[in-house]
């Protein structure tokens, strides 16, 4: 795609600026750097130059002059992506979304927002909260991640058990396909029987099929209010008890799951300790509270837990500043783990599944790592863990991923006997690739490289992911 040799991209460079000459553009290393890359820190970024557009008919001309040149383009959005799809490590133009960031309107009737594709997702829960409304996807990264990224990854986070993914909440985008041509997706509708949903084919193709660069988000009633739990288990089958149990007596908001080890970092990184001992499972879980009996119900489902055995000790939040404190818990293990350098695993099953798969990829995971810290945290009442691999301080990057990526290639042939994914949430992007063909099949693989030609013939959208 990109030409290796610079000089004739720097050239079409120039001649971009020349023809749209109020376009943003940032060449400086700094820049280069910090546009290149997201979340993953393994590649070396190394991108032509950013873009920087401010309305939709720029980010159409930039496109059309990809393709006249030949020139890969990286959509990017806040890149705290963790699959390296927002990585330009190859001489691309980094496209950036940052200053399309507006609201562009809210609809009482239809109780919808839209949104430039560059708002944060921070932004959009506001703006939706300032209506009485919540847009309820929502994860750690809020404050940085953006909408379009959000949308190119169907980023799911610590609400899916009660909302649903990203995908749910998209009531309609627009995207601009690799041809440089506008298409406006679904425009709202909530029913729309009028063919193939082109919507949803571009939800989670991780820039790929097209650059979103507007999206109108459902909104929905704030749920009432809710009670967060701590609670310490002694091991794996009790937590799918307790959830089992959780989940038939309460309305939960969510159900989130980390060992000691993870409890360790985040405390290091200066969280507050909620429970006293040493327990191996922790659970945060939220759930509605909103009059005594809710309350009374919650209390009875713990009491069950802890007379059946699954339930060890627990602690009840009192007020927001302690259940903000027990979230921590759950929702700082990310940047507590990020000084190790993890080695990042996303994947999910059905949660009917995950016993037997659970005990196969502990036994597995404990021969192939004896001498490496892992840390099991997440989504489990979705069926989604995070498996982070920590490198040990004196091991080679280039060692510790080679050791991660065979240990990868076991997990991914467990996850296909039972009928998981490789990525729930996170993407493919570069990081995953080599393990698509474990998730999908040949046949659905050949549509997708299909769909992709299609949408993008001279591949010019993030060539390289998915891929
Ligand atoms: C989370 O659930 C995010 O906190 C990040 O998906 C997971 O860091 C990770 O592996
Ligand atoms: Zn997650």
């Amino acid at each position: 795609m990109t030409s290796p040799d610079p000089a004739p991209n720097a050239a079409a460079l120039a001649e971009l600026a020349a023809r749209l000459p109020s376009l943003r553009l940032l060449t400086e290393p700094s820049d280069l750097e910090h546009y290149g890359r997201d979340w993953t820190r393994r590649w070396t970024p190394a991108p032509l130059a950013i873009a920087f557009p401010a309305a939709v008919e720029e980010v159409q001309a930039i496109i059309r002059w990809a393709n006249e040149h030949g020139i890969a383009l990286v959509p990017s959005g806040g890149r705290t992506g963790l699959s390296g799809g927002a990585v330009a490590a190859h001489g691309e133009l980094v496209l950036s979304l940052e200053r399309m960031n507006r609201v562009l309107g809210f609809d009482a009737i239809d109780r919808s927002l839209t949104v430039q594709a560059g708002i944060t997702l921070q932004a959009a829960q506001e703006a939706a909260r300032n209506h009485g409304l919540i847009y309820p996807v929502d994860f750690a990264a809020r404050g940085s991640c953006s909408i379009g990224g959000n949308i190119a990854t169907n980023a799911g986070g610590i609400r899916v058990i009660r909302y649903g993914n990203t995908r749910e909440w998209i009531a309609g985008v627009k995207v601009v396909a690799g041809n440089g041509e506008l298409l406006e997706l679904n425009r709202g509708l909530i029913k729309n029987s009028s063919g193939y949903d082109l919507r949803h084919l571009t939800i989670g193709s991780e820039g790929t099929l097209g650059v979103v660069v507007e999206a109108t988000l459902r909104l929905t009633d704030p749920p009432p209010p809710s009670q967060v739990m701590l609670l310490a288990l002694p091991d794996m089958a009790a937590l799918m008890q307790v959830f089992a149990l959780f989940r038939a007596r309460l309305k939960l908001q969510a159900f989130e799951f980390f060992t000691d080890v993870a409890l360790r970092h985040v405390l290091a990184h200066g969280a507050q300790r909620a429970i006293d001992g040493d327990h191996s499972f922790y659970v945060v879980t939220e759930f509605d509270a909103a009059d005594e009996s809710a309350q009374d119900a919650a209390l009875a489902a713990f009491e069950q837990g802890v007379n059946e055995g699954w339930i060890a000790d627990g602690a009840i939040a009192q007020s927001e500043a302690q259940a903000a404190a027990l979230w921590r818990l759950r929702e700082g293990i990310t940047e507590s783990l990020a000084p190790h350098k993890p080695y990042k695993n996303d994947i999910s099953l059905r949660i009917g599944a995950l016993p037997a798969f659970l005990e196969e990829i502990q036994a597995l995971l404990g021969r192939e790592y004896p001498h490496f810290e892992v840390v099991w945290f997440g989504h489990i009442g979705d069926g989604n863990l995070h498996i982070n691999v920590l490198k040990p301080a004196e091991l080679a990057d280039a060692d510790f991923i080679a050791q991660c990526e065979h240990v990868t290639r076991l997990l991914a042939g467990v996850l296909q006997r039972h009928g998981g994914s490789i990525s729930a949430e996170h993407g493919i992007g570069l990081v995953k690739k080599p393990y698509l063909e474990g998730t999908r099949s040949a046949a659905e693989i050949a549509l997708m490289r299909g769909l992709k030609q299609v949408f993008d013939p001279r591949g010019v959208l993030n060539p390289g992911k998915l891929f």
